[in-house]
């Protein structure tokens, strides 16, 4: 049977070279999907054996953190931390400029920015990421990477970024990825949390976590379902009560308490809970919507 045109695949031309600098457990999979991808990948770390499988499959191991930038115009930086990062390419032998710098460091806001200035000081563009994926996922489109800092150099690098995952531009403040990635882990130790509560709760009553879970996931889904309309009264400043009012949100959270204590498990969060929710109602809030604790949250306690 004869090729057709439609057969034969598209000669993809990958000349990007890309420098990964870190190779734990995200940044050896961050370094295999760019050799997938095709592109010629240098790698370096502190521990070099490390890099010994990446090497047998194509990658090159350069002999210095410096050798290892200077051979690509994009360099991607997965390290322990941002301490780790300043240490490194703070070294002598490392120039950064004219090179553009990605970290994917966990961090903070403050921490990127600040890095953000260190590197663009020494002649780097700089964006600042967060992978919000596991190792495995790195590669499918599941690998979400949310990256922030100069656009135009996002979008220089999208194509060549596409071989991670799904890079997702938040904005030019270089602080967004980190501030969205640890809201991002409120999010998931409050419903691993909530979940925890109430499987305690029920296996007091012997039933056991796999059967709670299926319920408490729905619950999660369907509070996830709320999100957009909650996020529209918390924009307005407005919050009238077209579900539920505080005050009765709160009788409910002394039901929880009370049937926490009553059955010998933790009530450390459902007190929280009602200590935050009985200031607003303290505020004048309590005939409004629970969205309106935005006004807690969004001050010291
Ligand atoms: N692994 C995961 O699932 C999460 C997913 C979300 C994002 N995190 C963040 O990614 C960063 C790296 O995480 P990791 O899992 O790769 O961490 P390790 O396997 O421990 O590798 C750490 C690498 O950092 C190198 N390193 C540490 N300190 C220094 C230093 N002072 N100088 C040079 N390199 C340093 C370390 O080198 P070595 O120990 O192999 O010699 C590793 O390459 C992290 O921010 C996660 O929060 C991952």
């Amino acid at each position: 049977m004869t090729n057709t045109a439609s057969d034969t695949p598209s000669p993809v031309t990958v000349t990007v070279t890309v420098t990964v600098i870190g190779l734990g457990l995200m940044g050896q999979a961050l370094a295999r999907a760019f050799l997938t991808a095709g592109h010629p990948t240098t790698v370096w770390n502190r521990t070099a054996v490390k890099a010994d499988q990446l090497v047998a499959e194509g990658a090159w191991l350069a002999p210095t953190v410096g050798d290892a930038i200077r051979r690509s115009s994009l360099t991607v930086i997965c390290l322990t931390d941002y301490h780790a990062v300043r240490e490194l390419l703070g070294t002598p032998d490392v120039e950064l400029d004219g090179t553009t710098l990605i970290n994917l460091t966990s961090g903070d806001s403050t921490q990127a920015r600040e890095t953000a200035a260190w590197a663009e000081q020494r002649g780097a563009r700089y964006l600042d990421g967060a992978i919000m994926a596991v190792p495995p996922a790195i590669g499918t489109p599941d690998a979400v990477i949310l990256h922030s800092g100069p656009q135009p150099d996002f979008d220089a690098h999208k194509p060549t970024l596409d071989a991670l995952g799904t890079p997702t531009y938040l904005g030019e403040d270089h602080g967004l990825a980190a501030l969205y990635d640890v809201a991002g882990l409120a999010m998931m130790w409050s419903v691993l949390n909530a979940w925890l509560q109430g499987t305690a709760l029920l296996r007091t009553a012997g039933v056991d976590a796999a059967t709670y879970a299926p319920f408490a996931r729905q619950m999660a889904a369907g509070v996830a379902d709320w999100l957009p309309g909650y996020a529209e009264q918390v924009d307005a400043g407005s919050f009238p009560a077209e579900v539920s009012a505080l005050e009765t949100d709160v009788r409910a959270m002394t039901h929880l308490i009370e049937a926490s204590e009553a059955a010998g498990v933790n009530a450390e969060l459902p007190r929280l809970f009602k200590a935050i929710a009985d200031r607003a109602i303290a505020a004048g809030h309590g005939g409004e919507q629970y969205a309106v604790l935005i006004e807690e949250f969004g001050k010291p306690a």
